[in-house]
């Protein structure tokens, strides 16, 4: 059946996302996946914790398992209000949160809210693939920003809205993952963060902060959100309980204005009606009986000890040439090697002949850039694994150093 004629025009764009393609490996025992951003295994919920879940689900009947508000639970959206205050330092009513189908719904609904063909979208150098991949389908014209270990360049930033604003272009919105970014894991520093809202309203637009990995900072750092500093209700916050509890709940979160909270409502109503009922009142049983609060340190004790154990790897394996980030917390790494390489043509070299897989860090480029770039994530992989991987993969770097010499 040749079914090219029923497929609508925007299908041709459609790619499929190399992390998700990547994922199978993660199943395959044999090979060692530092690719897919997936959370330990060993820290999933636990059935002592949902001890009483059931129950609960049960005494909330119906409404856990009945159609639920497209805003999301009620209460769930006041845990979240707290949540948000105490550990985010971000003010905000019941009425400015909408609870999404994870943060991955929130990029879809921005991206239809937001952008018409042609419209002018500001990324980091790298970004979210997975936001370029649901952006990608509104046809936006991106900007790409340069980072460095502060994060974005907000000074080249500035250049850029300066040229544009001189040929009557102004953005719609720039699109940040802050705090341990994904892919980079780099952190914005405050004074970068300050100059992104100051540029944000003297050139009138929005900035989407998206923030999976401000929760889980390994250090005494203090990572002021953006959103905590946001006095003219510019910032779109999008956060999830995909990395603090569980990403097969689907459960994320939006803060913004009242006015964009029920444009966002509005958007995802033909979406899925509401998130999963069911799904909200576990959260909301993980929340109210302080499970989350419980397991946040545990998850960052385990994922410091993960990082720590991967940049000592690095540091003793990797040839000269190579160098990397050290992200003060979330899931990944990000390695350049040398300028010659391309990550993506020696994958399958690294996952056939050195059982050992990554992300490619092209993909995370909307320049084009990035090819001799790859992520590596540090949760999923157990730390036996972590040594031996980094040290399969440094062997790969260096017969490709030697062969290109
Ligand atoms: N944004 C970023 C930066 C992410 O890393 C992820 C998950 N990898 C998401 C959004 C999507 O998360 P969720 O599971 O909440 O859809
Ligand atoms: O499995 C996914 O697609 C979510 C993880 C994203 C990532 O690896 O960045």
């Amino acid at each position: 059946m040749d079914y090219e004629k029923f497929y609508a025009s925007r299908v041709s764009i459609m790619r499929p996302s190399d992390i998700r393609e990547l994922l199978k490996w993660s199943l395959d025992k044999s090979v060692i996946s530092f690719a897919g951003g997936l959370p330990d295994p060993k820290l999933l919920p636990k059935s002592f914790e949902l001890e009483g879940c059931f129950e609960y689900l049960m005494a909330k009947n119906e409404y856990a398992f009945q159609y639920g508000e497209t805003e999301g639970v009620g209460e769930l959206k006041k845990e979240v209000v707290r949540f948000s205050k105490k550990y985010g330092n971000i003010d905000a009513n019941e009425n400015q949160v909408i609870i999404t189908t994870g943060s991955q719904q929130a990029l879809d609904i921005i991206s239809r809210l937001f952008i018409d063909k042609g419209d002018y979208v500001i990324v980091e150098l790298p970004t979210y693939l997975a936001a370029l991949q649901v952006f990608n389908l509104s046809e936006p014209r991106y900007v790409g920003i340069q980072m460095d270990e502060k994060g974005m360049r907000t000074d080249i930033l500035e250049d850029k809205l300066r040229e544009l604003k001189s040929n009557g272009i102004l953005p719609k919105f720039v699109y940040t993952v802050p705090t341990c970014q994904n892919p980079s894991g780099t952190s914005m520093s405050i004074d970068r963060r300050k100059h992104l809202l100051e540029l944000a309203s003297k050139y009138d637009f929005l900035i989407v902060e998206d923030d999976p990995y401000g929760y889980i900072t390994f250090g005494d750092e203090k990572v002021e959100r953006i959103k905590a500093m946001d006095k003219e209700g510019r910032v779109i916050y999008l956060s999830t309980f995909s990395k603090i509890f569980s990403p097969g709940l689907r459960v994320g979160w939006v803060i913004a204005s009242e006015e964009l909270i029920r444009s966002i409502a509005i958007a995802k109503q033909g979406m899925d009606l509401s998130t999963s009922p069911v799904s909200q009142y576990i959260a909301l049983f993980a929340m109210e009986k302080g499970i989350i609060e419980k397991r946040i340190p545990i998850i960052v004790g385990e994922y410091k000890k993960k990082r720590d154990v991967m940049l000592q790897s690095l540091e003793s394996y990797m040839p000269s040439e190579t160098r990397w980030t050290k992200p003060i917390g979330g899931m990944f790494i990000f390695v350049w090697l040398k300028d010659m390489l391309d990550t993506k043509l020696m994958l399958e070299k690294a996952i056939k002949n050195y059982k050992v897989s990554y992300v490619p860090g092209r993909s995370f480029f909307i320049d084009g850039s990035g090819r001799n770039t790859m992520r590596l994530n540090f949760s999923y992989p157990s730390e036996e694994q972590i040594r031996e991987g980094i040290r399969r993969l440094s062997n790969l770097i260096k017969e490709e150093y030697g062969s290109t010499s």
